[in-house]
């Protein structure tokens, strides 16, 4: 176990709900807060013990919520600050807690203080926003995540300059190196932490610091963070001086936690973010996981050769080595950014989808981390592979395709590529029950529905035993069980073996060994180490056990946790590392001695 404390929001299980697609209560085909009201049972019977909802203040939704006109309000759509209040107390009442999500890295153009700052360079605002003055010439290219040009820099008239957004042109981004903007932005923070939230989910928070000696950075971007402007992004020079002012103006003197989103940041700075005694955050939420199975350049588009299973074990296995030392860290396979989690890492084709949610459920649910569930994942909901434009509604999905239609790009391609990684994939909306619109809206929901519903949906799976919902319940209620899938050290057996996902969770004197088929194949195993002849598993996704020897015969994305189990003698990788280690210091020590 860490050395560290043991704390809440460790020990629990987030569930993400993205407001505009969970329920729809008046009728406009838009998810709302009395929706989610009338859903706490729900979520209640789901066992989770933090609810991250994703932004739901003032907004013009150029980005569904996270282009933010007014921090201190309830966006129209989705009720009132009373609605708000009743949601926070029937969480509450429920004990869950309630994550926010905190988007300060940029505001919408249509917030009071950018509405004030591009009238003039005299507006007491101006500096709340970063600027390149005309009369300087082109400003430095940097990249946009939104824009359908490329470029983050849009010209204003009214102060003949250009501001910047890293996203799109209506969403500029906020100068931290002033010290009232900071203010403004700690005072926000703190405004909702009295009113009783729990914590923030805190949106692109290692882009704040900017460079604003403005270099010319395309090379670099080039080389060193091998055209990653995210990983260029998250490095400004005043990020950790920020960050732990924050931490001192606002955390301190509240039981809140705090989950970043750490685009660009590499393994071995994850620390620096979270090594408790830093004070800064209290978890993160990485990328590298995400960006397996895609190509390397450009727009995120599928490898060809489909998804490496030892690159997988070795990206979460790494990760969990730097949380052993010092902080904590978080683990998901899907969010409102991503495409849904059983059509990317399962199978989401006829019989392989039940078994393979269930899989990456044991998964996410029995690694040393706080684990985050992305609403409709529960059910298993799968990608919904628009074949057109005009079915999208993401800024991101929609501005890439004006910009390669622009550079004359091969149009129908991306198309076929946003069926696996399309965000919208991950947004339809909840399906609840079999009836119109999945019980979703009564209108016309705000974007399509998938087809499936009929059969895949909440009330059906709320009546079946055997079905995605109620595992999920069941394992959440065994990981709460057993401190030892929270707390207890994480030991990866088999690293290179192709299909086979094998670890074990040991704490003081029990250990539980979790075996994962991550295959559509029936395989033959060989467990590294041997069980009891008559052992029978704790926990199955499939009706099938057939273990003889030492050799497990695997169905197709079967997953088994066979214990309590006494710690096993039988190395695994780190033991195996402590071997390493200890060699190394030797073989050191010989040489000194030798010389
Ligand atoms: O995402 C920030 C971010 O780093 C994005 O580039 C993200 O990687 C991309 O959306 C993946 O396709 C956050 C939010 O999660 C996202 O929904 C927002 O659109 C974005 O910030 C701007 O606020
Ligand atoms: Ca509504």
């Amino acid at each position: 176990m860490s050395e560290t404390g043991k704390n809440w929001w460790k020990e629990g299980v987030i569930y993400q709900i993205y407001p505009r697609s969970f329920k729809d209560s008046n009728g406009d085909g838009i998810g709302d807060i009395p929706g989610i009201i009338s859903k706490l049972d729900y979520l209640q019977s789901l066992g989770i013990d933090m609810v991250w909802l994703n932004p739901v203040y003032g907004s013009p939704n150029d980005d569904n919520g996270y282009d933010i006109s007014d921090y201190y309000d309830i966006m129209k759509e989705f009720g009132t600050m009373e609605d708000f209040d009743v949601l926070l107390k029937g969480l509450h009442d429920r004990k869950i807690r309630l994550l926010m999500d905190l988007v300060v890295n940029h505001t919408s153009d249509e917030h009071p203080w950018f509405k004030e700052a591009k009238q003039s360079r005299k507006s007491a605002y101006y500096n709340y926003y970063h600027w390149w003055p005309a009369e300087k010439g082109t400003p430095p290219f940097r990249y946009s995540h939104f824009d359908a040009t490329g470029n983050a820099w849009t010209y204003n008239k009214a102060t003949n300059a250009y501001y910047l957004h890293y996203f799109s042109e209506k969403m500029p981004d906020l100068n931290w190196e002033n010290v009232a903007t900071r203010q403004a932005i700690y005072e926000i923070m703190r405004f909702w932490f009295k009113k009783g939230v729990d914590g923030f989910r805190m949106d692109a928070i290692c882009y704040i610091s900017k460079d604003t000696s403005w270099p010319d950075v395309r090379d670099l971007v080039k080389t060193k963070y091998n055209k990653d402007w995210g990983g260029y992004y998250a490095h400004g020079p005043h990020l950790h001086d920020y960050l732990k002012e924050m931490h001192k103006e606002t955390i301190e003197g509240f039981d809140v936690t705090t989950l970043a989103e750490a685009s660009g940041i590499t393994i071995d700075e994850a620390l620096l973010f979270v090594k408790e005694d830093r004070k800064q955050l209290h978890m993160l939420y990485h990328f590298e996981g995400m960006m397996l199975g895609y190509e390397k350049e450009g727009y995120k588009r599928p490898d060809p050769k489909g998804l490496d299973l030892v690159k997988l074990k070795k990206v979460y296995t790494a990760w969990d080595e730097v949380f052993e030392q010092d902080g904590w860290g978080t683990i998901y396979l899907g969010n409102h950014d991503q495409p849904r989690m059983v059509s990317r890492w399962g199978n989401d084709a006829g019989e392989f989808r039940e078994v393979s949610a269930k899989m990456l459920m044991t998964f996410l649910l029995t690694m040393r981390a706080t684990p985050i569930f992305y609403n409709g994942d529960e059910i298993g909901m799968t990608n919904i592979r628009f074949d057109k434009i005009e079915d999208y509604r993401d800024i991101e999905t929609i501005n890439m395709y004006k910009y390669l239609q622009s550079k004359k790009e091969d149009l129908e391609r991306f198309l076929k590529d946003q069926q696996t990684s399309a965000r919208d994939n991950g947004r339809t909306p909840f399906q609840w029950d079999d009836t119109a619109n999945a019980g979703f809206t009564t209108g016309k929901p705000w974007l399509k529905i998938n087809d499936n519903y009929t059969t895949l949906n909440a009330a059906a799976e709320n009546s079946n035993d055997r079905s995605i919902l109620q595992f999920f319940r069941q394992m959440v209620l065994l990981r709460k069980h057993k401190p030892s899938l929270i707390y207890g050290t994480y030991d990866l057996y088999d690293e290179k073996h192709p299909q086979i996902y094998t670890y074990t969770r040991t704490l003081d004197k029990e250990m539980l060994l979790i075996v994962l088929n991550f295959s559509k194949q029936k395989i033959h195993y060989d467990l590294p180490f041997q069980l009891a002849a008559d052992i029978e598993p704790l926990v199955n996704n499939t009706l099938t056990f057939n273990l003889q020897g030492n050799m497990l015969m695997l169905e197709p994305y079967q997953a088994l946790i066979f214990g309590p189990l006494p710690p096993s003698k039988v190395p695994g990788r780190r033991a195996e590392r402590a071997l390493k280690i200890k060699e190394e210091n030797t073989s050191l020590e010989s040489t000194e001695v030798a010389f």
